[in-house]
């Protein structure tokens, strides 16, 4: 067991210890360009308290997809090269939760105070999170500008970007500040607003930057990275659930944030399954108390889920959830055939992936 957990802090340790490299090659290009010294300073401080403390997941699977796909040990050329896209995918989430806890209100990320909310930030977290996301450009130039697959990242991450910003857009039209409308939820709004702010960012990228760092080329029948995306965008949409049911059941010390989704008026999953099991008079009281910035409204809320036994139907749900992945990995075949030294997809890809999220407790 304990070697097992060394190994785990072994694996992160070597992720993290590229962040400084990367970071200062970022600054150093501040510094070419006579920025002034506070304005790096600044920089550094926002990559630094914005970038690195998560749970890193997203980062360390570019690597540990490109060690699956590659059938082996990395170079050290190759580790590198991988967690640089690793951290790439993390300067897009970092752009993604700086913005995000301005639009939420938010108050804690990560076991911290969420970024704006640092004296003399505030607004200027809004160009910080620009110039996090200026930051993947930067690196991906300098470092991938040659490699035949170059332009295949920059569509990607373009491309996922936008999904991202169209998820979060219908996240906050379905969730009003001032007008609370439950008839306006339902699973189904619920699905779509997850695939698109979290599953293609959190799930798919990490898996098709690795595809292309490996080789696999698009094709048009069979395309293997529409094969990914048809495991992977359950995958994600499984995560943000958990994400939501975590808003409701997670303590701040277990999750690093204080959930917001009931007050912010959220199309979440909890609310959407509340809604299914109420009764009438149970639905007066979501319609009265749901949406409100009021903490004794939000604490009438979470009674009620607690009535509705949201957390065993949670526990259904994951079951089923996972029974479900499960099967879409088996569709790969177990031993695939790979013409001569070119990588293929390997089931092993998602299995690493959904067992670091069964059963997430953070
Ligand atoms: C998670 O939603 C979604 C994102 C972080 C994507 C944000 C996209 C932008 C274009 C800004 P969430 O609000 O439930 O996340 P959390 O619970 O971590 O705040
Ligand atoms: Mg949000
Ligand atoms: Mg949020
Ligand atoms: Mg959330």
């Amino acid at each position: 067991m304990s070697s097992k957990v060394d190994a785990k802090t072994q694996r992160r340790q070597k992720f993290e210890d590229v962040f400084p490299v990367l970071r200062d090659e970022l600054l150093a290009y501040l510094t070419k360009e006579n920025m002034p010294q506070d304005a790096v300073e600044w920089y550094k401080r926002n990559l630094d308290y914005n970038v690195p403390g998560g749970k890193l997941n997203r980062g360390m699977s570019v690597v540990d997809s490109v060690a699956i796909l590659k059938g082996g040990s990395l170079t050290d050329d190759e580790y590198f090269r991988a967690a640089l896209l690793g951290w790439c995918v993390e300067l897009l989430q970092a752009f993604f939760l700086v913005s995000d806890d301005m639009m939420d209100q938010s108050v804690t990320r990560r076991g911290q105070p969420c970024w704006f909310r640092i004296e003399h930030v505030n607004y200027i977290a809004i160009n910080d999170s620009f110039m996090l996301e200026g930051a993947i450009y930067h690196l991906l130039k300098s470092h991938f500008r040659s490699e035949p697959y170059y332009v295949d990242l920059l569509e990607l991450f373009h491309e996922t970007t936008f999904q991202t910003e169209l998820g979060q857009l219908i996240d906050l039209i379905t969730a009003p500040e001032d007008h609370v409308d439950l008839s306006k939820f339902s699973l189904k709004k619920h699905s779509l607003i997850v695939i698109y702010k979290t599953a293609y960012y959190s799930f798919y990228l990490p898996v098709a930057l690795a595809m292309h760092m490996c080789g696999i080329p698009h094709s048009t029948t069979n395309d293997p990275y529409v094969l990914a995306q048809s495991i992977l965008v359950p995958l994600g949409e499984y995560f943000q659930v958990q994400d939501d049911f975590l808003d409701f059941a997670g303590t701040p010390e277990q999750i690093g944030k204080i959930g917001t989704d009931i007050i912010d008026n959220k199309c979440s999953w909890c609310i959407n399954t509340a809604l299914a099991l109420a009764t009438p008079a149970q639905r007066a009281v979501l319609d009265e108390n749901y949406g409100r910035k009021d903490a004794a409204c939000e604490a009438r809320i979470k009674t009620l889920y607690e009535e509705l036994r949201i957390r065993e139907r949670y526990a259904e749900y994951e079951e089923k959830a996972y029974t479900r992945i499960i099967g879409l990995i088996q569709t790969i075949p177990e031993t695939p055939i790979a013409p001569a030294g070119q990588a293929v997809l390997r089931r092993e890809v998602f299995k690493a992936f959904l067992d670091k999220i069964y059963k997430r407790q953070k």
